[in-house]
């Protein structure tokens, strides 16, 4: 066939606007593509919730990648085991309780089943506010180019609206410094020191909602809370992911 250059152009153009002017009014925004992200993705548009993830880097995946210094696993308890099979991602017992899987293939297989569940992706768009009004509530992002972003142009942002907001950006937790910086009213305990057993037991009760419509999961919730960090153990990412899911779901069904 004959290729036109223009028309290359134009296909991504049109239907990238489309996607992106129907996906301005979401169910639920998840802010940040790692693991937790990921499998609150996945699980939300499983559900048939109108979902996207929008990712400040060219690639989600987030801490996952990289398993634990640059050795390209990660280790799965016992609690965890039961979504990994979920999501089809292989891993081999290493002791009673300890699973071991590619960080590759997870990442893969994560992104993957959001995409098949249905859930959109805007990758290299950094949220750097959010929208609140007269009742209070997070009801929505500012969102700006990545590479805008870096070369810090001045070029004023867009906006999107979402019924519910996941800070899922990891050690930075960046939804709920946002919301800090203007507010003031919400308090960020800051991480703690290295304790995986605590870190992976407490991070389900630190998945909540810290501020009227934003929930926060993974490293974020226990940033939030001044919980302890737990190394290359992801258990406690896709449980938190999940239940995220779970309290963004009981929320759209009372509205
Ligand atoms: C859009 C943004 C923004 C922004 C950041 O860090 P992550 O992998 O997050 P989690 O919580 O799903 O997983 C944490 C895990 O990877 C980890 O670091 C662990 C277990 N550490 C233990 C330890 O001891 O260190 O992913 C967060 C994502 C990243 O992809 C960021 O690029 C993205 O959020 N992000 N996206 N707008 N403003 N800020
Ligand atoms: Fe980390």
């Amino acid at each position: 066939m004959k290729l036109d250059e223009v028309t290359i152009s134009r296909a991504i153009l049109q239907t990238h606007a489309e996607i992106f002017s129907r996906y301005l009014e979401l169910d639920i925004a998840i802010v940040g593509g790692g693991p937790s992200g990921l499998v609150c993705a996945a699980l939300a548009a499983e559900e048939g919730r109108k979902v996207a993830v929008i990712e400040k880097k060219l690639s989600v995946g987030g801490g996952m990648w990289g398993g634990g210094m640059t050795f390209p696993r990660i280790v799965v308890q016992e609690e965890g085991r039961r979504l990994l099979d979920h999501f089809g991602i292989r891993s081999t017992l290493f002791q009673p309780g300890y699973y071991v899987a590619s960080s590759v293939e997870s990442v893969a297989k994560l992104t993957a089943a959001a995409c098949d569940a249905g859930a959109e992706f805007f990758n290299l768009t950094s949220v750097e506010d959010v929208v609140i009004k007269g009742d209070g509530r997070v009801s929505g992002l500012v969102i700006t180019s990545t590479p805008v972003e870096m070369t810090g142009l001045h070029v004023d942002p867009l906006t999107l609206s979402a019924k519910v907001t996941i800070d899922a950006t990891g050690h930075d937790a960046v939804v709920a410094h946002c919301i800090k910086k203007k507010k003031g009213d919400i308090t960020i305990h800051g991480e703690s020191f290295m304790w995986a057993e605590r870190a992976e037991t407490n991070i389900l009760d630190h998945t909540r909602e810290i501020f009227p419509g934003v929930i926060a999961c993974g490293m974020a919730a226990n940033a939030v809370a001044g919980e302890a960090r737990m190394g290359a153990v992801f258990g406690g990412m896709l449980l938190s992911g999940e239940k995220a899911a779970q309290i963004a779901q009981d929320q759209l069904n009372k509205m």
